[in-house]
């Protein structure tokens, strides 16, 4: 094992967009010796790995990108309404090269483990090719949907043809023409992929185990007006996206679902369709907090599907949605449900004939074998606490991050954890991250953590630790704020960890909105960060040991 860069200051994990700003504020901001490692070839996290047919950012270009530099803002000009990888990593290699973060990027290093050294209060981090790192800041930016879930299927390994998880895509393509592919998965992913799949395979094959809504995306090119509009209005648009709760460029209605009539009610909703997107969500204030009135938005997307899809066996199966709209993550498509109206398309129901294995030549539910030549796993992800817990993580006394999560991730704000000194974690689970416009959420928490080091430098304070007790009462708050809305209702959420096989069952993230959160850590830090120890590592010790008048109090929720 060879030692290297000993006196880093911090060490970042992942150069997608948490990476990269998190780099910018710790190198330039504060001065400090970085260095990001990261398991991929190139920048982009999500977005180097999602670059399956069909992919596209859910939410709006003008709103998924950095605030923090208006001269960014003002000489960036994307192309459409949503934008797909490629222009996504455009922009991010610009802003890699904009400030010349690439020369502090070390590629293709996939970092293994990372071990608390108590003793001398620095994190040592090892990578798959035997580097080691010994800095006293580490910060994940790994982030949430990165660990890419492919499902046991008895004979799995057996399948003749090629198999592909849309969250590894290759970056060179796959040629899909004259194939029968068959998908398994129908989330936001394979919403995206089955249409695109579908023009150039000779047959696909949708294998469907939950139903999920979807509303039309209407991507489009930007036109020069609105991209005017916007050049115009980024003052206005960052403080939109800041004090949202989703963090999207527009605001939630005010207006509750049985305000107004039954006819006014389907005029909203249409109007909301034709528009398209994820603003169909903020169409009423109550849609996922009140269950009558989720109820409305249900049955007109039901409705829609049942008008679009021509085959009334097919229709039904895509309409019989099992858990309230958007308590799963709400996607958004372009011509999902038109695509079952093609001859080469066949949706197979896994409610109806589970899939009981994978065979050399396909794919084999209780009621018939599918041939196939190639399988597309749009399965998801182990999500939030996955990408993290990959990583052999110890902190204080050698304790497992994997055996202090046991019963579920337990976090402080999502940005520390209890025994995990010094160790920052970028939109980690009990943030709203997720359910938030990820870039907003991004750039809150790359700066909460740079204002956090900053303050420790300034005060001569060398460790920082969420204290068990606010991580425990935050936890709860988490909880109180998933239950005050209909997510939870969705048991088979990958926000309840519920697509994993024996993974805890617990909401991770934080559903209180992204405004009151940022307002949350503000407060936090104001007081002198309440509920974190603060204190001076003692040197040669055995045992990390905290300075007397550290803080711990209890959180500001
Ligand atoms: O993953 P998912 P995803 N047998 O977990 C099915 C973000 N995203 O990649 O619902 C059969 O949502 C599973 O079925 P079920 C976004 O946050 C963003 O689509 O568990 N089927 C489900 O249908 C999103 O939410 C964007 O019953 C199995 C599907 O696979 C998140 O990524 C685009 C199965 C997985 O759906 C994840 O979305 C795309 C099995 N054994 C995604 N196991 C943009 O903004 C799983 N499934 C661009």
């Amino acid at each position: 094992m060879n030692d290297r860069d000993s006196n880093l200051d911090a060490l970042v994990i992942g150069a997608g967009f948490s990476g990269l700003y998190q780099l910018l504020c710790l190198r330039d901001r504060l001065g400090l010796s970085v260095k990001v490692l990261e398991a991929a070839p190139d920048l982009g996290g999500t977005w180097y790995w999602n670059r399956y047919p069909g992919a596209r950012c859910d939410s709006e270009s003008h709103s998924y990108c950095y605030f923090f530099s208006k001269e960014l803002l003002e000489e960036w000009k994307w192309s459409e309404r949503y934008p797909e990888p490629p222009e996504i990593l455009r922009y991010l290699n610009h802003v890699a090269d904009k400030f010349d973060l690439r020369r502090d990027i070390c590629f293709n290093t996939r970092v293994t483990a990372a071990h608390y050294d108590g003793a001398a209060n620095r994190w040592d981090v090892v990578t798959e090719s035997g580097e080691r790192y010994l800095v006293r800041y580490l910060v994940t930016a790994v982030g949430c949907l990165s660990a890419a879930n492919i499902p046991q299927i008895p004979g799995l390994e057996s399948f003749a043809g090629r198999l592909y998880h849309t969250g590894q895509w290759p970056p060179e393509g796959v040629d899909f023409r004259g194939k029968r592919v068959g998908q398994i998965g129908t989330g936001s992913t394979g919403i995206q992929a089955a249409p695109v799949l579908a023009e150039s395979a000779a047959h696909l094959t949708v294998f469907q185990r939950t139903a999920q809504y979807s509303v039309p995306a209407r991507n489009a090119p930007l036109r020069e007006e609105f991209l005017q509009y916007v050049r115009e209005r980024h003052d206005e648009i960052r403080e939109v996206v800041r004090s949202t709760p989703n963090g999207h460029p527009f605001r939630i209605a005010r207006r509750k679902v049985f305000d107004v009539s039954e006819a006014e009610r389907q005029a909203i909703y249409e109007a909301a369709w034709e528009k398209g997107g994820l603003q169909f969500r903020a169409s009423f204030h109550d849609v996922l907090l009140d269950k009558a009135a989720n109820d409305t938005a249900a049955q007109f997307i039901k409705r829609k599907i049942r008008e679009i899809v021509k085959d009334p066996k097919t229709a039904q199966a895509l309409a019989d949605i099992d858990h309230p709209y958007a308590a799963k993550r709400p996607p958004i498509d372009t011509n999902y449900f038109e695509t079952f109206n093609r001859d080469n398309v066949t949706l197979v129901d896994l409610r109806a004939e589970p899939i009981e294995r994978i065979t050399p030549a396909g794919i084999k539910t209780r009621a018939s074998e599918y041939a196939l030549d190639i399988i597309v796993f749009a399965t998801g992800f182990d999500a939030m606490t996955g990408p993290l817990l990959k990583i052999d993580i110890r902190g204080r006394d050698g304790i497992a991050l994997r055996e202090a999560w046991a019963a579920g991730p337990s976090t402080y704000l999502g940005l520390q954890v209890p025994g995990f000194p010094n160790l920052f974690t970028v939109t980690g689970p009990g943030s709203p991250s997720v359910l938030c416009n990820m870039p907003v959420a991004i750039e809150q928490h790359v700066e909460w953590i740079t204002d956090c080091i900053a303050h420790m430098r300034e005060h001569g304070i060398d460790c920082c630790e969420a204290a068990a007790e606010a991580a425990e009462k935050w936890g709860e708050h988490v909880n109180t704020a998933a239950h005050a809305t209909l997510l939870p209702l969705a048991t088979h959420s990958w926000y309840l960890g519920a697509n994993i096989p024996g993974k805890p069952r617990v909401f991770m993230p934080y559903a209180g909105g992204m405004a009151r959160y940022r307002a949350i850590c503000d407060d936090v830090a104001a007081k002198g960060y309440e509920g974190f120890v603060m204190g001076r590592a003692k040197r040669n010790a055995t045992v990390n040991d905290f300075s007397a008048g550290a803080t711990i109090a209890s959180p500001g929720v």
